[in-house]
């Protein structure tokens, strides 16, 4: 798994920005899902839907923020018992360790990419290097040195990249900040015929983007030029310029790897950034964003490929199932954004390829509706261990083997939370159809939103106030309240939920 990487970044799904031969080569050896979705667009909760299979409002964990309630049941503590040997590496963003893992280093919260610190069974520690290829050295250390071959195991491989702020390793930022990247055709979006959440929210590629934080332009480029806005990076920096919150870490080798690029972008930027027009400043920050982003994703692509290798070279491949996802998905440019959090389809769609030799098809391509919430009974399942009843997913292994009549799912429950906070994205829950999109914004608005997704793919136009639409709307309505009390949600918890995220 890697945290925000959009389905929009692997070639499998889509050519136009980036190769990544080595994810591919999962949904070639088995299956890719071309509508799986998450519950909730934000991380944390996210990982929370994974290990319990539980939608957020029963697992407690509905914003990076609010506390995991350890007394849960996650699915590797299951295969713990089940004599599953477990481990994992990378990213869990969660305040606690994680239960019934055997072995784990894990990033403290958000992690860094370069000379990062880890928490691991035997104490803290901080190794030197990319945090791509270290979580990867790890987990292979792993497999070749701690692995019990008389044990089956369940590895969780667990990527920081490609989360902000984007930092692709020396060599990577050297080739990518050369490329440039075809325009999204929404990237000027004005927010026309949206609602309120769209129009407020802080995700603006021109406008909040950092370019210090994100673009790389060094603060003493920003003290030079007398004209530029002043350099404020509001939040989660603690008064730092951003630039130097990440580069502060580097050491000298590291920074004389860096430095003649980000020099070049930097002697670029003060020559021309008084020239440019709004449009041409929201090009270039696209572009800067592009190039950082996917030179970060092409090394998550190049370390997979490494798991994969080993895992054939050491004649585990065959008998070992190999799932790919992220988080959630994420905007490139798409309706001006970067970042996540809506219902709208870029973050709400992640990737998900998933190989078995010998049990899946090589080769095959689902459209059903999958979510993070089924992932659990799926492997579950797979494994031949008994699911508890209080699982809110469904597993999934009948699209995989060839069982789809067995699959009755005609519609999916989405909930995010976090608000007010970063890139302020309203609180909104809705319901997803192959056809239609029904969101609710709830607080601090009350306004409802419907799409079209066949006819707008795009997600321009609310057509909830189209008398065409009335019966859809009526419709959507009562199967939305249905599947609010299938998965035990109601308009208590909502105001539970508000109530205790305002008083901490
Ligand atoms: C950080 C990022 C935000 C991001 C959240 C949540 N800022 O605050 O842009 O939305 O994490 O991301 S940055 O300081 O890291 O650049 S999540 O994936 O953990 O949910
Ligand atoms: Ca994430």
């Amino acid at each position: 798994m890697s945290d925000d990487h959009a389905y929009q970044a692997i070639s499998a799904y889509n050519e136009k920005l980036i190769q990544t031969p080595n994810i591919d080569r999962i949904a070639r050896e088995g299956a890719i899902f071309t509508n799986s979705c998450v519950t909730n667009s934000i991380c944390a909760p996210s990982r929370a839907t994974i290990l319990t299979g539980k939608h957020n409002h029963i697992n407690g964990k509905i914003d990076n923020r609010s506390p995991f309630d350890t007394t849960q049941i996650t699915f590797p503590q299951l295969f713990q018992r089940a004599g599953y040997q477990t481990a994992m590496f990378g990213k869990l963003h969660f305040g606690n360790n994680p239960k019934g893992i055997d072995d784990f280093m894990i990033l403290p919260g958000q992690g860094h990419y370069i000379n990062p610190d880890f928490i691991t069974t035997q104490g803290d520690t901080t190794i030197i290097g990319y945090v791509t290829d270290i979580i990867t050295d790890l987990a292979l250390d792993w497999l070749e040195n701690k692995r019990d071959e008389t044990k089956p195991f369940l590895m969780m491989y667990l990527h920081k990249a490609p989360h902000r702020p984007w930092w692709p390793s020396p060599e990577k930022f050297k080739e990518y900040s050369k490329k440039q990247y075809p325009i999204p055709v929404t990237l000027f979006d004005d927010y026309r015929n949206r609602g309120t959440a769209a129009k407020s929210a802080e995700m603006n590629i021109l406008k909040d983007l950092r370019y210090g934080h994100d673009s790389k332009i060094r603060p003493e480029t920003i003290a030079s030029m007398d004209d530029i806005e002043p350099f404020v990076e509001p939040y989660n920096w603690g008064g730092s310029d951003g630039f130097s919150t990440s580069y502060v870490r580097f050491n000298d080798e590291q920074k004389s790897k860096y430095d003649p690029v980000i020099d070049s972008i930097n002697i670029w930027f003060q020559s021309n950034w008084h020239k440019m027009t709004d449009k041409k400043k929201m090009e270039w920050k696209y572009q800067r964003y592009m190039q950082d982003y996917l030179g970060s994703i092409s090394s998550v692509d190049d370390n997979v490929g490494r798991v994969l290798d080993y895992l054939k070279e050491h004649k585990l491949d065959d008998n070992t199932i190999v799932a790919y996802t992220s988080d959630q998905g994420f905007y490139l440019g798409e309706h001006g954004w970067f970042d996540k959090r809506f219902i709208y389809d870029e973050s709400f769609k992640t990737p998900l390829l998933i190989k078995w030799p010998n049990k899946i098809k090589p080769g095959i391509k689902r459209t059903e509706m999958v979510q993070n919430l089924d992932f659990a009974q799926t492997f579950l399942e797979a494994a031949n261990i008994t699911q508890p009843d209080d699982m809110q997913g469904e597993s999934i292994l009948p699209l995989l083997i060839g069982n789809e009549k067995d699959w009755k799912r005609n519609a999916v429950y989405y909930h995010y939370y976090e608000y007010p906070a970063v890139h302020m994205v309203k609180r909104h829950y809705g319901i997803i159809t192959e056809k239609f999109k029904l969101a609710h914004f709830y607080y601090d608005i009350d306004e409802w939103e419907l799409y079209d997704r066949s006819l707008d793919p795009n997600e321009m136009m609310n057509v909830y106030r189209d008398p065409d639409y009335r019966k859809i709307v009526i419709e959507l309505k009562n199967k939305l309240a249905n599947l609010r009390s299938y998965y035990k949600d109601s308009r208590e918890l909502d105001l539970y939920y508000i109530d205790k995220y305002l008083k901490n």
